[in-house]
């Protein structure tokens, strides 16, 4: 694959178990400007894929959209990033060797792990720089192993919502301004 696969506003890109590998699209290092394996518009779906290494800058989403059994085996320089308003929900997704980051959010928005499984990482989810954008993070079962942050933000506007989560060896949950910021519920 050697162009971004785009899924247009409202539909379903259903990847029946297939691993992407990209080739000439960036090397999966820490290197920001690669280009992204999939763009989801507004309200599209991706489910059922692997993104291979190397994992470039993995998924970008503009709106809502919803992620199912999306695996990145070796996370690239991010492996989804929010890139305008909307709501993100991720089912049954598993990110593994993020250098990094894994979720970029560089705009407002809710994002929804649903047992979301995380083994070695920087930070799961990492707002952009000190921007103060409002989030709110729903965490509803999942699996965190190996990592500095579940969640890293400079945001006082973001707010995280947690349960029934399994953690082992990272190193502080929750890198936020207030711990008032995070709740279990
Ligand atoms: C870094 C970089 C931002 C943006 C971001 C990303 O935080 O400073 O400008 O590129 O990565 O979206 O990967
Ligand atoms: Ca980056
Ligand atoms: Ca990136």
């Amino acid at each position: 694959m050697t162009q971004t696969i785009l899924v247009k506003a409202g539909q379903t890109y259903d990847g029946g178990g297939n691993t992407i590998i990209a080739s000439g699209m960036g090397d999966g290092s820490q290197a920001e400007d690669q280009k992204p394996i999939f763009r989801l518009e507004n309200g599209a779906v991706l489910k059922n894929v692997k993104i291979g290494a190397p994992g470039c800058d993995g998924v970008h989403v503009y709106g809502n959209a919803t992620l199912e059994n999306v695996q990145w085996p070796d996370v690239g320089e991010d492996a989804m990033t929010l890139k305008s308003k909307g709501t993100v929900t991720l089912t049954n997704c598993v990110a593994q060797k993020a250098y990094d980051k894994i979720l970029q959010i560089n705009a407002d928005g809710t994002i929804i792990l649903n047992n979301f499984k995380a083994t070695t990482f920087g930070k799961v989810l990492r707002t952009n720089g000190s921007g103060q954008y409002a989030v709110t993070v729903t965490i509803n079962g999942g699996t965190f192993s190996g990592g500095t942050n579940i969640v890293c933000t400079e945001s006082v506007n973001l707010r995280v919502r947690y349960r029934n989560i399994t953690t082992s060896s990272v190193t502080k949950l929750w890198e936020v301004p207030n711990s008032s910021q995070v709740s279990t519920y």
